[in-house]
C-alpha cells in the first residue's frame, strides 16, 4: 500500500486529494495545525482511515516527525497562506509558511530519509501568481516570473527551492504551477466562493448586497477536483518535472457575477454588487490564462468542468447549504452574514 503525506489536508485540495488517494488506494497521512482544529471532523469524514499527525509548516521538528512516523512515498506540500489578501497584511507569516515552509518539508525530508532521498517522491503547490505582471500570455512553464504580492513571492521562493532540491540531491520533486481553481469547498475569502454563496443568500432574501473589489481582473478558473488529479499524475512519471495547470480560458469577475446571478434568475445584477475601496490590492495582477499543453500531451490530463458548470455549481451548492441552515435554526446564522476570513479582510490594506 503506498503511503501518503498530505500538508494542508484541511483546505480545498487536500480535501479533494486526500479523497482521491484513498480512492487509489493509498493510506493517507494528513498534517494538521493547532491544538483543536475544528476541521479535523471533516478530514475525518470526507478521507476515511486517515492518520492525522499534528506539526506546523513553520515548526522544523513538527515536520521530521510527520516524515519519521508517516515514512512517505508521496508528499503532497498543500499547506500555506493562501489568501493573497492577506498576504499583505501578514507578510512576514506568509514568507515563513508559504516560502520557508517548503525549505522545512524539504529538509524535514532530508533530515528524517537520510543520505536516500529517491525513494521519496514530492510536489509542491506553485502557483500562477507567480507569473503576476504576465510577460507573455497564455502563460507556460518557460514564462519569466513576476510575482505581485507577498503571497506571489513566498510561491517563487518555493518553487525555485524545490528545483534546486530536485538538481541538488536528486529528489524526485514536481513544481505544480497551478492556476485558479475552486469549488464548493473553496474558502469564503476568496471571490468565486464570496460571490456564490452571497448570490443563494440574497435570491433567499438573506443578504442584500455583496461589496466586492476589482471587477476587471481575469482569471483562468476551473475545478479544484480535476486539478488534484495532474498533482498525483505528476508524481506518477519517470522523470520529475514542473507544470502548467489551467483551463485555457479567463473570465473576468463581472462575467462570473453574470453567470452566478443568471443562475438564480437575476439578469441584471448591477444592484446587488457595491464597490468597496477595501478589496482593492496595492498591487494587482490583471490577467492569468495558463497554456497546459504540457501537461495534457505528458501527464494525459485535461479539465472536465467548464467556467459555467463550475460557477452553478458553486451557486447551487451554496443554495442547499443556506437553505439547510435556514431550516435547521429557522434562521441565517450570523457567522454567516459576514464570515470569519472576510470579516478579517475588510481591515484590510
Ligand atoms: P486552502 O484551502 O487555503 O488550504 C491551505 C491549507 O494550508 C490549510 O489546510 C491550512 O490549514 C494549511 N496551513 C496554513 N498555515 C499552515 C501552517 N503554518 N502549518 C501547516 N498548515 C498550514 O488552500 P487550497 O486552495 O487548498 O490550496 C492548496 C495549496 O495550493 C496552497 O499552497 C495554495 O497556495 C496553492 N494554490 C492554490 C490555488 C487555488 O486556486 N486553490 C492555485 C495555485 C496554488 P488550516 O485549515 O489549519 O488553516
Ligand atoms: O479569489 P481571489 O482572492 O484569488 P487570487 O488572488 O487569484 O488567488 C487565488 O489563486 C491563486 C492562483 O492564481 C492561488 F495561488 C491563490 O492561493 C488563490 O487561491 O481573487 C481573484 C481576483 C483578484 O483579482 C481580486 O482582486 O478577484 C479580485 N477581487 C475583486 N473583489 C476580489 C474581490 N477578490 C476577493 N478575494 N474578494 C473580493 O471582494
Amino acid at each position: 500500500m503506498p503511503r501518503a503525506l498530505i500538508t494542508g489536508i484541511t483546505g480545498q485540495d487536500g480535501l479533494y486529494l486526500g479523497e482521491l488517494l484513498v480512492g487509489r488506494g493509498y493510506e493517507v497521512f494528513g498534517l494538521v495545525r493547532g491544538q483543536s482544529n475544528p476541521k479535523v471532523a471533516t478530514v475525518e469524514r470526507l478521507v476515511p482511515g486517515v492518520v492525522l499527525l499534528e506539526g506546523d509548516l513553520t515548526d522544523l521538528p513538527s515536520l521530521i516527525g510527520a516524515v519519521e512516523i508517516s515514512q512517505p512515498d508521496e508528499v503532497y506540500n498543500l499547506g500555506a497562506i493562501s489568501f493573497v489578501g492577506l498576504s499583505w497584511k501578514q507578510a512576514e507569516l506568509t514568507g515563513e509558511t508559504t516560502g520557508m515552509g517548503v525549505l522545512r518539508v524539504l529538509e524535514a525530508l532530508r533530515i528524517a530519509g537520510g543520505n536516500d532521498l529517491s525513494r521519496v517522491r514530492f510536489y509542491q503547490a506553485s502557483s500562477s501568481e507567480m507569473f503576476g505582471k504576465v510577460r507573455e500570455t497564455p502563460q507556460r512553464e518557460t514564462t519569466p516570473f513576476h510575482p505581485r504580492s507577498p503571497y506571489g513571492v513566498a510561491k517563487t521562493f518555493g518553487h525555485y527551492l524545490t528545483v534546486n532540491y530536485r538538481e541538488s540531491y536528486g529528489l524526485f520533486a514536481c513544481s505544480g504551477m497551478l492556476f485558479n481553481h475552486e469549488s464548493p469547498r473553496r474558502g469564503i475569502e476568496f471571490v468565486t466562493r464570496k460571490i456564490s454563496r452571497a448570490v443563494a443568500r440574497i435570491s433567499l432574501g438573506l443578504q442584500d448586497s455583496v461589496s466586492l473589489g476589482n471587477l476587471e481582473s481575469r482569471r483562468d478558473w476551473g475545478f479544484a477536483g480535476d486539478y488534484v488529479d495532474a498533482m498525483w499524475r505528476m508524481l506518477q512519471q519517470d522523470t520529475p518535472d514542473d507544470f502548467v495547470v489551467a483551463t485555457g480560458e479567463t473570465h473576468s469577475i463581472r462575467e462570473l457575477l453574470d453567470v452566478a446571478f443568471a443562475r438564480v434568475g437575476i439578469e441584471d445584477w448591477s444592484g446587488y454588487v457595491r464597490s468597496d475601496p477595501r478589496f482593492f490590492r496595492p498591487a494587482e495582477v490583471d490577467v492569468l490564462v495558463g497554456d497546459a499543453s504540457k501537461a495534457r500531451e505528458v501527464l494525459g490530463w485535461k479539465p472536465r468542468v467548464g467556467f459555467h458548470e463550475l460557477v452553478e455549481m458553486m451557486v447551487d451548492a451554496d443554495l442547499a447549504a443556506e437553505r439547510a441552515e435556514v431550516s435547521h435554526t429557522g434562521s441565517a446564522h450570523p457567522d454567516t452574514v459576514v464570515g470569519g476570513l472576510e470579516r478579517n479582510w475588510t481591515a484590510a490594506p
